[in-house]
């Protein structure tokens, strides 16, 4: 079984004026898609590995042919993580978290607006390609902030991604340029708080058989 692109959850240009069609075109249908190849392409050889989940994938390095593990981080990683940013946005979404995510961000951070001042500092601070995410620390089950370099994911260090955001050149260049503070401020217009609330309070179904087993999701299980 090869991995496929998941189908955007929404149209193109139904993220303008904050993220322009063209920028979502090119995103998903190529630099996504070419994640997805690459992926596809390293595990060609290896059929007994083409039935494991992209997180399995990069959960699982030390079961990877090491010529192979590379390239199998990096578009797995890329994989993973576009496939959590789709769904972190919606259309005519924004506004502020409710329920527990609410609860959990104001004693994480004080409140909603020191949360989304840190968020987007650790966005216009990091260095090159990256992601900003909010996630759920595995030592404590409460939200902490990360900052991850290349395609490299919280995931793998135990902690249970809420929200993230893709500070990639591409994600932001045609319409942005060099503003990405401009990125990352429009970007709260489009954050789709109703699926990190799901995250947060139940887990992605699809994810929970790696992360449960892993005890990643210990504090959302009980
Ligand atoms: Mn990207």
């Amino acid at each position: 079984m090869k991995h496929e692109l998941p189908d955007l959850p929404y149209d193109y240009a139904t993220l303008e004026p904050h993220i322009d069609a063209r920028t979502m075109a090119l995103h998903h249908g190529r630099h996504h898609a070419g994640y997805v190849a690459r992926l596809n392409a390293a595990l060609e050889p290896y059929p007994e590995l083409q039935h494991r989940s992209a997180l399995w994938l990069l959960l699982n390095p030390n079961k990877l042919p090491g010529n192979i593990r590379t390239a199998v981080r990096n578009n797995a990683g890329g994989h993973f993580n576009h496939s959590l940013f789709w769904r972190a946005m919606a259309p005519a979404a924004g506004g502020e978290p409710e329920g527990v995510l609410a609860d959990a961000i104001a004693r994480a951070f004080g409140d909603l607006s020191q949360f989304k001042a840190r968020f987007t500092d650790a966005g216009a601070k990091l260095f090159g390609c990256g992601w900003v995410w909010l996630a759920r620390a595995q030592q404590d089950g409460e939200l902490r902030l990360y900052s991850t370099a290349g395609h490299e994911t919280p995931v793998t260090q135990g902690n249970y991604p809420i929200l993230v955001n893709d500070l990639w050149e591409h994600a932001y260049y045609l319409k942005h340029e060099n503003r990405r503070e401009d990125y990352l401020a429009g970007w709260w217009e489009v954050v789709n708080w109703k699926e990190a609330a799901r995250r947060f309070e139940h887990g992605d179904p699809a994810e929970r058989r790696w992360v449960t087993d892993l005890g990643y999701l210990r504090a959302a299980a009980a």
